[in-house]
């Protein structure tokens, strides 16, 4: 009992999810001696269940930093029955437990467990209790990490994200065995680019209709957001009528289609009673060598561009800089300065 004690005060104190999944599986190991335990994100697709990888299980092999596989069948009935744990036999013998992560009714993540040693019912009462302590406490750090009023990630989880992926960034550049897999991996995944999106003439819509049509929009936005980008996409509202998107995309092609495709997403969305709302968006590519203040400052610079040429539109900042339309303006003393 004692160190299941121990364990649970690991757990708890937890502030970062990477770390709160590693307590959780070191947790199930020892409880139940199992031979590997990893954790796994559900992705749930109509009546198809897939499993990913979570980060951290990601961080040697980030080869398979996309790669989700087909759940097997005995864990989509369990889903499907709403239960807490399944099991199967591999033909090589293997037994494999999981214990299925609800989150508000919703199946969110999966433990696997390879092996595990001891089953009897106090055992398993005990990794039960895990998981739900595993589930309340990822509840509440989801809660801390959320902006309340559209639910997505708020200005401190984007301090805290952004510099990981800065050195997420910098970890993939080390050399790799198969260069040609490395460099299709890397074009496929690596290529970051940082937007801040600004509603137009946001007061007006509060002067006009008041602030409780104001929030309406900020909401309607956000589902646009949600709904315009892919779940590997970061999403949060950075205070206001600003939000910010971290995108992943093979190329600037790509990513310029992809957030004009946001843009004009927004321009013919009929909001109730406003009417039409516009969006101007400024983005940059997340170079290894920038910080972050320089990196936001020129997605900011390309924002005001966009804001002081006629709004309602896509500005991309090297594009700019290239073209001559804007001067490198973010400097040390500026970075200084901030
Ligand atoms: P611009 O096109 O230049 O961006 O014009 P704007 O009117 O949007 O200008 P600005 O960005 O300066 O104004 C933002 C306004 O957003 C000011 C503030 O009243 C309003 N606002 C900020 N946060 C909230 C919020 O949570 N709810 C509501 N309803 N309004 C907010
Ligand atoms: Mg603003
Ligand atoms: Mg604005």
């Amino acid at each position: 009992m004692n160190v299941f004690l121990q364990h649970i005060t690991s757990i708890t104190r937890q502030r970062d999810h990477a770390l709160l999944d590693a307590a959780v599986i070191a947790a199930l190991i020892d409880v139940t001696g199992a031979r590997q335990a990893r954790k796994f994100d559900v992705l749930q697709v109509r009546e198809e269940i897939r499993l990913k990888p979570s980060a951290a299980e990601n961080s040697d092999n980030s080869h398979l930093s996309h790669a989700s596989m087909l759940a097997a069948p005995e864990l989509v009935v369990a889903a499907r029955l709403h239960h807490t744990s399944a099991e199967k036999i591999l033909p090589d013998g293997t037994r494999v437990l999981w214990l299925l992560v609800w989150l508000d009714d919703i199946l969110s993540s999966c433990m696997e467990l390879l092996d595990p040693v001891v089953q009897d019912s106090k055992t398993l009462e005990i990794v039960h209790a895990i998981i739900a302590i595993y589930a309340n406490h990822r509840s509440l750090l989801d809660y801390s990490q959320r902006d309340s009023l559209t639910n997505l990630l708020n200005r401190k989880t984007f301090d805290e994200n952004f510099s990981k992926v800065l050195r997420s960034l910098a970890h993939d550049d080390a050399p790799a065995d198969d260069p040609q897999q490395e460099r299709r991996h890397r074009d496929a995944t690596r290529n970051q680019w940082l937007a801040v999106i600004d509603i137009d003439h946001f007061k007006r819509v509060n002067d006009e209709f008041g602030h409780l049509y104001g929030d309406e929009v900020l909401l309607l936005m956000a589902n646009l957001i949600r709904n315009s980008f892919r779940p590997h996409d970061s999403l949060f509202r950075f205070g206001g009528e600003e939000f910010v998107v971290l995108l992943q995309a093979a190329e600037l092609g790509n990513a310029h289609r992809i957030f004009e495709r946001f843009r004009t997403n927004v321009a013919q969305h009929h909001f109730p009673q406003v009417g039409q709302v516009t969006v101007s968006i400024g983005f940059t590519q997340i170079g290894l060598d920038a910080t972050p203040v320089v990196i936001l400052g020129h997605a900011d610079l390309a924002l005001y561009h966009a804001k002081t040429h006629g709004r309602n539109q896509v500005c991309h900042y090297e594009t700019l800089v290239g073209n001559g339309q804007l001067k490198s303006k973010i400097s040390n003393d500026m970075m200084e300065f901030f």
